[in-house]
Order: C-alpha cells, then structure tokens, then sequence
C-alpha cells in the first residue's frame, strides 16, 4: 500500500518505483503482427490492431444464478515463455468511453464447467480515466489485489507492465503510475493473454503489444499447439469403425484444456472419432449479449475435429440452462420466440456445413410430479415452453432444418433409459411430433449414472432404442459417465461396456459418447472446495491412466 502510494506520488518522473535504477531493456517482440488474434472470442483483426467487443461474458451456474465474469484468453494465439525481467507494452484505443482490459495469466483459467477456475494472472486497464490493476493469485476466483492509479487518461493511452523480481511496475503514458507486489504470479515464467470490455461502450483495439525482456533476461514467443495430433490404429475409434455396422465413438470436448493441455488433446483427437462441444457452443458462450455472437472456440472445436477425422455433434440450440441473463430477462412471448428462433438461425447458420448433427433440443422433460398430471403432459414448463407451449419443440426444429439441411438433428434427454412415466410421457411426445411433421432424426439417451440408482437395466434401454426404430428415430447414448464409490471401478466398467454393446446391437443406434474421457476435468467434479476435487466418473483418471472402464469399451468393440 504504502509503496504504491509513493509510486503514485511520482507519477510523471519515468524512473523506477522500486528505487532501484530502470533495468536495461533487450530486444523488442511485437506479439500482434503475425500472430493468431483472429481465434479470440470478440476480437477481430483489423488495419489498426485487434478490435476487441464487449461480450459481458458469463458463466452462470446450472439454475441460472452467479454470473461469473468469463473474459476470452487468447488460447489460440502467442503466449511468452521468459526468464528474468520483463516489459510488455500495449496501446489502447477507445472510442466511445469503453473500459478497455488486458488480462496477462501466468497460467491459464480452466473454463471448463459453470464454473470459471481463475488462476494466476493480473489484468490491467483503463476504467474511466484511470489505470486499473487486479492480481488473482490462484486460490480463489476473486483477485487479491485490486488498484486504482492515476487519472485524467484520454482515448489512447499507453500502459506497460515490468515484472521485476516480486515487484509489477504500471506506467501509463511513459509515467510510472504505480508498484504492487506481484507475489510469483508469473513464476511459471509464462503469460498467455487476453482481453476484455467494459463499461458502457461497444468495444475498443488493441493498437500495439511488445514485449522484451529486462536486464538480461531470457524471452521467446510460442504459438499454440497444432490441433492435429498422431493417430494409432489401435484406439476406440478404430475399433468401432472396424465392426461390421461402424460406429462412432464421441466423447464432450471443451476448447480450453484442448489449447493448453497435450494430453487431453492427444487422447481426445486419438480415442475418438466424433465430440461433443461440451459447453462452447451453449448460449452464454455464443451469443452473451442480444445480438452480439462470439464463436472462436466453437470454431476450434470444429477445426480440431476436422484436422482429425472427428465428426462434430453439436450441443445445443435450445435448452433452459447456460443461458445469458439477457435471453432469462421478462420479455413478450413473441419477442422471445423470435429470440429463440434468430438463435437457432445464426448459430446453426454459422456452423452449417460443419457439424454432422445438432441437439436443437436439451432436456424438455420435467423432473416435477405435477407437470405429468395437469396438462403439460410431462414438458418442462421452462421460458420457451412458456411462450409457445409444446409448439417450441416444433418450431425449433423446423428452423434448424432450414438452417442446416444437411444436420441431423436430435433431441437430447436423461432419465429417459428406463420404463417409467418420464419415458412415457417422451415417446408420446415424439409420436405427437411425427405426427405433426416435425422434422426430427433421432433422440440421444444421456446415461449420466450419479448414484447406484441412476443405474439402468441395459435391457429396458435396449427397448427404448427398439420403440425409437418404430417410430422411425434414430438413437445414440449421447452422455454417458458413472460416477462410483470407492473400488468400484469394476462395477464402473461394466455400465459403460453393457450400454454400449446394447447400441452396437440396435440398427439405429448411430453413436456412443462419454461425457468428457479424464477426470482431470469431468463434470461431476465437487465445487464445494476451493479448487473442485475431481469426480471419478471417466474411463481415464485425472492423471490420464486409463481406468478398467476403458479396457472395457475396447472389449464390447473388439467382441
Ligand atoms: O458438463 C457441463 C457443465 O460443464 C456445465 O456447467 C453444465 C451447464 O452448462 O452442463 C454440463 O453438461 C450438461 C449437458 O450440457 C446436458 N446434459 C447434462 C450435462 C451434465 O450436467
């Protein structure tokens, strides 16, 4: 605090605050030219910089509360690896009083679930007319640190950050405006960046941004990994394609560990041969504000499967979950049908092409006793049900058709593997709904097991599957993980392999997909803690060991 205020004091002198003399500088890096800022969320590459839009992006939790801010990293552009001091430099140019933000992560945030795991990294900008510093230091997603420095800022300003030793030195416009302990937060001797938008404007560019290091320190720049990796012959995926009916194996894939972690790239691109965007392509990513569409790590997903004979399925169109608080705000139902269907029509648009097939619809059974007695007929009276009653589920999937015509287009549930009024209520809908025409392919079984009760009898879904082919319906286990207690990985292994032998053995079983492959980040990992303990629920452990699950799924392939 103190030396911070000191440093403010000096505001206008360009020597150190540490009251060491300036470090020697080395040679200068320009990290934007020739440089991927083109796969980042907001931002596109222009004539004078990188143009970066406001997303207010988000992460919300299941039942819709929190908000999280959830900036875009530039996973697919430059990241430095250095030794020793160092200074970056940017230039921010705003035009319509945009609170302009660089993030600078000394390892990178997991956005992999409703939750964002901020690590370590800082972010630095201008607010209003002052500089702005935060400093997260990894064990909690609030920063440690939060200061203001200087004020009276213009459009344009020029910040520069040194790091040297423990100490982070803020200057704005050649002044030094500020120290703060930097307390190892790039002691991996790496930063990726980011950057983000705030206040009330639309955006602002990133003019410049150079780095070079300090007093003899060591810097070089890397670019992200090549999304495609080696292929074995001797995987899941070439199991499955071998049968006599071929197969594919999917598995839930999120852009961030795919950037920034070998091994879960390696074994995604060489287990399977199609994925499922887990959460990239869900509203709160896409489309965070009304209007304003953000698909860069969408597209990576799309890219990876491409570089490596994957096929994509896509998830999902229209759901009551990972929504944008904007699209769960009060509107009229005609306002929000259009809102469902412009939806529908630029994101199914822009992915046209390039993905096999689409979930239009999530989860439209409800989980409430009273919604299969009083006149719902078992739909989840969610938002979209609300304006347009069970006719969303038509309108939905006339408006896919017409985006993508050459998708196959599912609808997506859980619950529904075993008897019961939950599938009951399913398979009358599906029936009203090839009555009416409506342009469905098939229905994805989910198979989440979180408990030895969500266990299903592989004979009872073999039925579903049965009474889906007589309706015309295509099928596939879209979701499948089991979550088990302690030493049951046996009993673990066999669930996977007896539900998929049940999908090689139905004709219109098309697929079968594992919702995430390591626990290292699968979804039933346990937020109570500060970071979240990993679940057990994957073929693969978090150390990317494969577990008896896996050696399982290769022997119901290889029978
Ligand atoms: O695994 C997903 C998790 O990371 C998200 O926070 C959550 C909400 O968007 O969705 C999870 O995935 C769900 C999928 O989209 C639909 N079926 C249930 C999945 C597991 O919860």
């Amino acid at each position: 605090m103190a030396a911070a205020a000191a440093c403010a004091l000096l505001a206008g002198v360009s020597t150190s605050c540490t009251g060491a003399p300036a470090p020697a500088r080395g040679p200068v890096t320009d990290l934007l030219g020739g440089r991927d800022w083109a796969h980042f969320a907001g931002a596109e590459q222009t004539r004078s910089g990188v143009r970066v839009t406001r997303l207010d992006r988000r992460v919300t939790r299941q039942d819709g509360s929190g908000g999280r801010p959830n900036p875009p990293v530039n996973l697919r552009g430059p990241h430095l690896v250095f030794r020793g001091g160092l200074r970056i430099e940017a230039r921010l140019s705003r035009t319509d009083g945009t609170d302009a933000y660089l993030h600078l992560y000394g390892e990178v945030p997991v956005v992999y679930d409703e939750w964002r795991r901020e690590r370590r990294g800082v972010r630095i900008g201008v607010a209003g007319g002052r500089v702005r510093f935060d400093r997260w230091d990894g064990d909690s997603d609030r920063p440690a640190l939060t200061r203001s420095f200087g004020g009276g800022l213009g459009d344009e300003v020029r910040l520069a950050v040194e790091v040297r030793g423990d100490r982070l030195v803020l200057e704005a416009d050649g002044h030094v405006v500020g120290t703060v302990p930097g307390r190892e937060v790039f002691g991996h001797g790496r930063i990726w960046f980011g950057a983000d938008a705030g206040g009330g404007g639309r955006g602002w560019t990133l003019g410049a941004l150079r780095a070079m290091p300090l007093g003899g320190g060591r810097l070089s720049v890397r670019d992200a990994p090549a999304l495609r990796v080696p292929r074995s012959t001797d995987a899941l995926r070439d199991l499955a394609a071998g049968r006599e009916r071929p197969l594919r194996v999917g598995t839930a894939v999120a852009a961030g560990p795919l950037l920034t972690d070998d091994a879960y790239r390696r074994t995604a691109g060489e287990e399977f041969s199609m994925l499922t965007p887990e959460n990239d392509f869900k509203a709160q990513f896409v489309q965070p504000r009304r209007g304003v569409f953000a698909f860069a790590e969408g597209d990576t997903l799309v890219d990876f499967a491409r570089a490596n004979g994957m096929l994509v399925h896509a998830h999902t169109l229209v759901w009551f979950e990972a929504l944008p608080s904007w699209m769960r705000a009060a509107m009229t139902r005609e306002d929000r049908e259009h809102v469902m269907t412009e939806h529908i029509r630029v994101v199914a648009g822009h992915f046209r092409g390039k993905v096999a097939e689409w979930d239009v619809v999530n989860e439209p059974m409800s989980d409430e006793d009273e919604d299969y007695t009083n006149g719902n007929r078992g739909v989840r009276p969610h938002l979209w049900f609300e304006a347009m009653g069970e006719r969303y589920i038509d309108i939905a999937f006339r408006t896919a058709r017409e985006a993508d015509p050459h998708a196959v287009l599912y609808l997506n549930e859980y619950g529904v593997e075993e008897d019961g009024p939950r599938w009951d209520a399913l398979y009358a809908l599906l029936t009203r709904l090839k009555e009416r025409g409506v342009p469905i392919d098939g229905v994805g079984f989910q198979n989440h097991e979180y408990a030895a009760a969500d266990r299903t009898d592989p004979e009872a879904f073999r039925r579903k599957l049965r009474a889906l082919a007589g309706l015309g319906l295509k099928a596939r286990v879209s979701e499948m993980d089991v979550l088990v207690g302690e030493g049951e990985e046996d009993a673990q292994a066999r669930e996977f392999a007896a539900k998929l032998a049940v999908c090689e053995e139905e004709p219109n079983c098309t697929s079968f997909s594992t919702w995430g492959f390591t626990d290292r980040y699968g979804s039933t990992a346990d937020l109570r803690n500060y970071p979240p303990a990993p679940g057990n629920a994957l073929p693969w452990d978090s150390a990317y060991e494969a577990k008896p699950a896996y050696r399982a799924l290769r022997d119901a392939l290889d029978r």
